[in-house]
């Protein structure tokens, strides 16, 4: 079956995808993708400005039509982010707002769907190959557990440039044949005012929902509230249960394994919880050395991951570079604990290196990078304080000569995405190190 199965379907869909700046439907969206498919023919790799609007919707699906794979570019990248992912993916062109420009840079053809850019503890983002049939395999997947059909409508505020809002958000609608209405913005008032039978949001998102009563409520006709990409806290699983009258279902996953493991739209959801591993997808626990660890709901080990909706590799000068998989499993990088029942609970990440912010996934070390490219800087070392709202805040200490803490956080704006801005920034007279001379990130998170 194709990957977007539904375009190919006989009957039309009025309204297929709603944006606030206009709506398309089925055969309209096909019509419009299918030039910008003959536009790019044949091209090795495409950059897609992925504004949360409609020329992006329509410039992803026809790179999949083409089969040419796609790059998503932050729109509101800064030149060091956005020089990088377009240098790096070798994209032949740039599809901005129904435009194509050119490109010098290119490279040889690639078999993917998509190359989505995503930090790592250090240095750059780098490019994650995703295949189609790692995505097919992921809704389906994804479907079953959820009852996701061509009755539903999705209503979501996600960018389109990560797996939630783009893979899930924008792919899942296309393949199954469901309306999605995109608002723009998450906000609790454009979730409130737009009825569908599924919603989509990060933690972020829904706390805020749950902080506004009146939008929680007009929620209440929703089948479906799904959180994932980050840890939703106790209490705002609880207030949007009592608030709406259904439990959120949790999900839990990552760029480079998509979807793994979730609650079933037809059971149980536990807060503190993600669910049970999709079909096809087996889970694992493991110490330090690699060996097993039980699944008895109390041991916490790190978790690996296995099955059809894993990543090609990532991308690199000479293709793409396989990832480093032990009997095929995918260490996930998270510590969790799996019970007996299979119910899977995400204690943290193993590194303090890897922030998650407002949902997004942010490495401190390209933004120490970024602030140490400021003349008067000549030290810095970034964590993820906790925080009510973000769940982590971007938070620097900084060792620099005379500036203010927002010439620095406006220095990263301009460089990188806006979400990798450090919202703290802290000027210190040196940074707490050990005799290695190694940054001891645990003292600066217990300050
Ligand atoms: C603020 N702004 C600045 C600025 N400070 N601009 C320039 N310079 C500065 N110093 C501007 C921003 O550009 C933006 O403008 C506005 O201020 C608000 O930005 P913000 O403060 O960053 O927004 P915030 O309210 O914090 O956003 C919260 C949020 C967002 C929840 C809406 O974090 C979000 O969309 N998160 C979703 C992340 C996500 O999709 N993750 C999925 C990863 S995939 P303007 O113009 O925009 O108003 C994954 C796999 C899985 O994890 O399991 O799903
Ligand atoms: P990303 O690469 O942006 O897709 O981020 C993936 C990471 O987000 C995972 O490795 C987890 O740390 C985190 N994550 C995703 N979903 C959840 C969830 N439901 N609960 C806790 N953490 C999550």
């Amino acid at each position: 079956m194709r990957l977007l199965a539904s375009l190919y379907e006989d009957a039309d869909l009025p309204d297929a995808v709603v944006t606030p700046s206009g709506s398309l439907s089925r055969h309209a969206l096909l019509e419009e993708a299918s030039r910008v498919a003959d536009r790019i023919e044949g091209a090795p790799i495409i950059a897609v400005e992925a504004t949360p609007d409609l020329p992006t919707v329509v410039a992803v699906t026809g790179a999949l039509l083409a089969g040419v794979p796609i790059v998503p570019i932050p729109p509101d990248a800064g030149d060091l982010e956005r020089e990088h992912i377009l240098r790096d993916s070798g994209a032949a062109g740039l599809l901005s707002g129904g435009h194509l420009a050119e490109l010098p840079v290119a490279r040889k053809p690639l078999n993917a769907a998509l190359v989505l850019y995503t930090s790592g503890t250090t240095g750059a983002p780098k490019g994650v190959v995703i295949s189609p049939g790692a995505i097919a395999a992921d809704l389906d997947a994804l479907a079953a557990a959820w009852q996701w059909t061509a009755g539903d409508t999705l209503v979501h505020g996600l960018p389109l440039y990560h797996v939630h809002g783009l893979v899930l958000g924008v792919l899942g609608p296309l393949r199954l044949g469901c309306r999605l209405i995109h608002t723009g913005r998450p906000t609790p008032q454009a979730y409130a005012t737009n009825p569908g039978s599924m919603y989509f949001g990060v933690p972020t998102v829904w706390s805020r929902i749950a902080g506004d009563p009146a939008a929680a409520r007009a929620l209440a006709p929703a089948r479906l509230l799904v959180s994932g990409s980050a840890p939703l806290p106790v209490p705002v699983f609880d207030d949007l249960a009592a608030l709406t009258g259904r439990a959120p279902v949790e999900r839990y996953g990552m760029t480079e394994t998509l979807i793994t493991v979730s609650a079933r739209a037809d059971g149980e959801r536990r807060a503190g919880h993600v669910g049970r591993p999709l079909p096809g997808v087996t889970t694992r626990l493991v110490d330090e050395s690699g060996a097993p660890l039980p699944s008895d709901g109390e041991t916490i080990g790190h978790l690996q991951v296995r099955g059809p909706t894993l990543l090609d590799g990532y991308l690199s000068p000479g293709g793409v570079r396989p990832p480093e998989l032990t009997g095929g499993w995918f260490p996930t990088g998270d510590v969790a604990t799996v019970g007996p029942d299979g119910w899977h609970r995400i204690v943290g990440r193993a590194s303090t290196d890897l922030i998650k912010t407002g949902g997004y996934r942010v490495g401190a070390g390209e933004v120490e990078d970024t602030l140490l490219l400021h003349p008067a800087v000549r030290e810095a070392a970034v964590v993820g304080m906790p925080h009510p709202d973000l769940g982590e805040q971007i938070t620097a200490f900084v060792v620099a000569g005379p500036v203010a803490p927002a010439d620095l956080i406006d220095f990263v704006a301009g460089r990188l995405a806006v979400h990798k801005r450090p919202r703290a920034v802290h000027l210190v007279d040196s940074l707490p190190r050990n005799a290695m001379g190694k940054v001891q990130k645990s003292l600066l998170l217990a300050d």
